[in-house]
């Protein structure tokens, strides 16, 4: 493995974080790792949550030792920030939320979650961003690094927390991070030995405005790197290829449709890895389980981070050819009268929604639909291409949706309340060697807490019609 780069705070900076005052923003699995690790090391902190609701007592449940820390509920009160040293903000909330704002205009520091984590954890660390395919290729490099490596943490994005593992990393851990681009928006040294941007596309324009200052926070993954460090690249998309005019790490990239000279590339069938004029086969389709041509990217990516995260090309293959994909990622659910049900509640934007429907092989009742985070739906209802039968929609983009699906001339719409009903409506309707797909194209807010309860739901629905 190369050398850690220098990077952790020394012994002398993590007493003063002992001695920190610190409030944490958010409630949620961000907001309890990290008031988890500062009672852990010591710090005075505090809990802001603007959700008036929340019950104390379930917060305090959840924090190391059950500790009852001083929580506030609602709204914080100007001024309340001269209390504190340091914010440490959960992904969920925006830097021009005003709690934000209050500790900015103080000038008070204001890390991201997974800041805090790194502050303080030890060993190497992948950190892994895009718009799509991020969690496949984090779940997959995790996989090969657990062939090779003896301790090594799946975290982020993905679901764990950072910060609810920081503190058990060692000098010779392994971090695999999935990396959103709410967690970059406050990043300070935060620095992976080898990082990936997948590929961009608009998302969360609700959140970040532009696609421009989208792609900015994306690429910002690799601003603390210096050139002993590695930024994988996707070659085939134009802003991840023009990243690498910026990129202070060494780039390497792939590619699905170029041989490189230097890179990781696919041809022939084969996942193929140039290093140095040497070319040398990985893996081949017949070791792989993933289906789609993006799912050909994330591997791809996949052993490009591994290579340089110091893999031998041996346990890459062994990681590749054992990796069966990601829950609520067009996942298999069941056959129920010969009509197959996937749950694809991760495809949370239109650009994941259409690798769902285009991964379907059956004439496909699709439910979508959910939070409005401003989005155009024309590519998704394009991408249809003869295969959907019918299209089941709820939450709060239903109208949108079903107008532009009629402007493009679908018109096999239906509209529902909950999503029990939209399964129920599609077991109804759907015959012998149909599909059923939740692919929503729209995040969950607002009728779930998360894509996860939404596709377990889902599932725990269809696993009811096989009861009948
Ligand atoms: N809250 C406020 N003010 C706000 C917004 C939220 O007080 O303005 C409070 C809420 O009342 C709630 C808490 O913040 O109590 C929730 O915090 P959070 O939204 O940051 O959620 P966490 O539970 O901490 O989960 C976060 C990620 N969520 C988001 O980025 C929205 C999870 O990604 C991640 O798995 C988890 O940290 C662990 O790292 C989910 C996600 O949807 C899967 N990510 C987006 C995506 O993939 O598209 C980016």
């Amino acid at each position: 493995m190369p050398d850690r780069p220098d990077r952790h705070l020394d012994k002398e900076q993590e007493m003063t974080l002992k001695d920190k005052k610190v409030l944490v923003a958010g409630a949620g699995k961000s907001g309890i790792g990290s008031a988890s690790l500062l009672i852990r090391s010591g710090a005075s902190v505090s809990l802001y949550d603007g959700n008036e609701h929340l019950k104390a007592q379930d917060i305090y449940d959840k924090l190391e030792g059950k500790k009852e820390i001083p929580l506030i509920l609602g709204e914080l009160t100007p001024g309340a920030e001269e209390e504190f040293d340091l914010l440490v903000l959960s992904p969920g909330i925006s830097v021009n939320a005003p709690v934000s704002k209050q500790f900015m205009d103080s000038g008070r520091p204001v890390w991201s979650e997974i800041e805090l984590a790194y502050q303080v954890s030890r060993g190497q660390i992948a950190a892994i961003t895009g718009t799509n395919g991020k969690t496949t290729t984090t779940a997959l490099v995790g996989e090969i690094m657990k062939c090779f490596y003896s301790d090594v943490y799946v975290v982020g994005n993905i679901g764990t927390p950072y910060t609810s593992v920081a503190l058990d990393t060692k000098d010779e851990s392994v971090i695999v991070a999935e990396i959103s681009s709410f967690q970059l928006e406050t990043i300070q040294d935060f620095r992976p030995q080898v990082s990936a941007v997948l590929n961009i596309t608009p998302d969360h324009l609700d959140r970040h405005g532009t696609v421009e200052v989208y792609a900015r926070t994306k690429e910002s993954i690799g601003k603390n790197q210096t050139g002993d460090q590695v930024m994988v690249l996707n070659y085939e998309d134009p802003v991840t290829r023009n990243m690498a005019e910026r990129a202070n790490a060494r780039v390497v990239f792939f590619s699905l449709d170029h041989e490189l000279e230097e890179g990781v590339y696919f041809k022939d069938g084969s996942f193929m890895l140039a290093e140095n004029k040497t070319v040398q086969t990985i893996c081949t389709e017949a070791d792989i389980n993933l289906l789609g041509g993006h799912n050909y990217e994330n591997i791809l990516a996949a052993i490009a981070v591994s290579h340089y995260m110091g893999v031998p090309a041996e346990q890459i293959r062994k990681g590749v050819s054992g990796f069966k994909g990601v829950e609520h990622r067009i996942e298999y659910v069941d056959t129920i009268k010969d009509v197959a049900y996937y749950n694809d509640s991760k495809g949370t934007n239109t650009d994941a929604a259409i690798k769902g429907i285009k991964a379907m092989n059956r004439p496909t009742f699709l439910i979508g639909g959910g939070y409005d985070k401003k989005a155009e739906y024309d590519d998704w209802i394009e991408a249809f291409d003869g295969k959907v039968k019918e299209l089941i929609l709820l939450g709060a983009t239903a109208e949108k949706i079903g107008k532009t699906a009629e402007a493009h001339g679908f018109s096999r719409i239906v509209y529902v309340d909950t999503l029990e009903e939209a399964v129920e409506y599609a077991s109804k309707h759907a015959v012998s060697g149909d599909a059923v797909l939740l692919s929503p194209a729209c995040a969950s807010w607002g009728m779930f807490p998360n894509y996860e309860v939404r596709g377990d739901r889902f599932k725990e629905y269809v696993n009811k019609l096989k009861e009948r």
